[in-house]
This record gives C-alpha cells, sequence and structure tokens, in this order.
C-alpha cells in the first residue's frame, strides 16, 4: 500500500513538472514530419544547431517566441516575429516565418512556464533585451526602454513613469484564466511606451490597459503581420 501511495505520488510529480517545463520540438517538414531539433534552451542562433531557416513545424510546451534573424531581431523590429503558448501544441510554422526562423526563446523559467512574471522587451513584438521582473523592480536595468511586454501567472502589475514607483503609471494584465497578457506594440503600452522605470506587483493605478489577446482563447498565437 505504501509502496503504491508513493509511485502515485511520484507520478503526480513527475507529470506536473513535465506539463510545465518549456521545451520545443522543431522540424523540417509540415506536419511534424522530417529531420527534428529538440530545444528548452533560448538559442540566438539556429545555425549553431544546423537548424537555420529549416523549421516548418513544431510542437511546443510553454511560451516560445520566433525570430527571422539571429540574436532575437535586436538591431531589427520590422520583420515577422511569432509568439504561441501550449501544453503539447503541434503546428505548422505559420506562412512568413515558414523556413525562416533563425532564433527562438521561451518566456521566463525553463521549468515552468507559468511562473507570474512582468517581461519587459527592448522591441516591439517581443524582439531585442528582455528584463523579467518576479518581485516588486524600484528601478529597471533597461530603463526607459520597454516597448513590448508580456504578463504571466493570474494578477496584473503596475508600471511606472520613475524609479521608486513615481511619476504617471499604468496596469497591465494577464489574459483571462491565467493565461498570459501580451502587449506587443508600443500603442499597448499608452504613455508609458518607452518610460517604464519600476513595476510593482498588483494593480495600485487608475490608468489600465488590457492586454492585445484579452479573451481571445481560440488564440494560440500571433504573428505580427
Ligand atoms: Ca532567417
Ligand atoms: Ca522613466
Amino acid at each position: 500500500m505504501y509502496l503504491l501511495l508513493l509511485s502515485v505520488i511520484c507520478l503526480f510529480v513527475h507529470s506536473s513538472a513535465k506539463n510545465h517545463s518549456q521545451f520545443i520540438y522543431l522540424y523540417d517538414d509540415l506536419d511534424q514530419v522530417g529531420e527534428m531539433l529538440t530545444l528548452s534552451e533560448c538559442t540566438s542562433s539556429l545555425e549553431s544547431k544546423g537548424f537555420d531557416n529549416r523549421a516548418r513545424s513544431m510542437c511546443i510546451n510553454g511560451l516560445w517566441l520566433f525570430y527571422p534573424d539571429e540574436g532575437f531581431n535586436i538591431n531589427d523590429i520590422e520583420g515577422p516575429t511569432y509568439w504561441v503558448y501550449g501544453d503539447n501544441h503541434c503546428e505548422n510554422m505559420p506562412s512568413p516565418l515558414d523556413q525562416q526562423v533563425s532564433s527562438l526563446r521561451f518566456h521566463g523559467y525553463q521549468n515552468n512556464w507559468r511562473v507570474p512574471l512582468l517581461t519587459t522587451y527592448t522591441g516591439e513584438f517581443f524582439t531585442g533585451d528582455e528584463e523579467s521582473a518576479l518581485f516588486d523592480r524600484f528601478e529597471y536595468t533597461n530603463d526607459d526602454s520597454a516597448m513590448s511586454l508580456i504578463v504571466t501567472g493570474c494578477y496584473p502589475w503596475t508600471i511606472y513613469e520613475h524609479s521608486r514607483y513615481n511619476g504617471r503609471c499604468l496596469c497591465v494584465y494577464p489574459d483571462e484564466d491565467c493565461n498570459p497578457g501580451f502587449y506587443s506594440q508600443s500603442t499597448s503600452l499608452g504613455v508609458l511606451a518607452g518610460e517604464a522605470s519600476s513595476c510593482r506587483q498588483g494593480c495600485l493605478c487608475e490608468e489600465k490597459l488590457m492586454p492585445d489577446n484579452y479573451k481571445s482563447k481560440s488564440n494560440f498565437g500571433k504573428i505580427n503581420n
């Protein structure tokens, strides 16, 4: 009986860890066929993995971001980027990125993609440098440079114009049911685009903006063109 109980607990722990960890299978043909590359890390150069401009389909666990250039399009916000989240979710690469992807990364922690985080990006459409806040942050390292952001977890955050939670403010939210909230463009961030200097957990401001994907549950992923 004891052994049986132990094995049930182990199974549960094992499966829940697997469900929330982040990994991806890339395939060089449509519908999850062809040569496969398995990744569980952010990869700034798919060329280094022998898979540059090859991916045609995928299966993912987690929240993944795809770029046509190396280095997460740090110098080019014009190219199409793609973002998608889910558990054991498979699909073909959207056509603008079919055989175009040169770098990719997941959001947040590798072992659990649902950890509550506010992650800001220095470029629109989640390009460029990223900075994740797990707790209140009185001063951003990438000060005045957030042009897009992602909210994971179940609660909102407040971003502020100045350090130490001063100046104009804005509440940003995850989607319903604790799904990720995407603020993909500078217009998604209102007056705080390129101005954010600090952030706090919870909504502590009258100004509120819902994420681009608010209530769009059917929308697993989105491409920016
Ligand atoms: Ca490319
Ligand atoms: Ca500022």
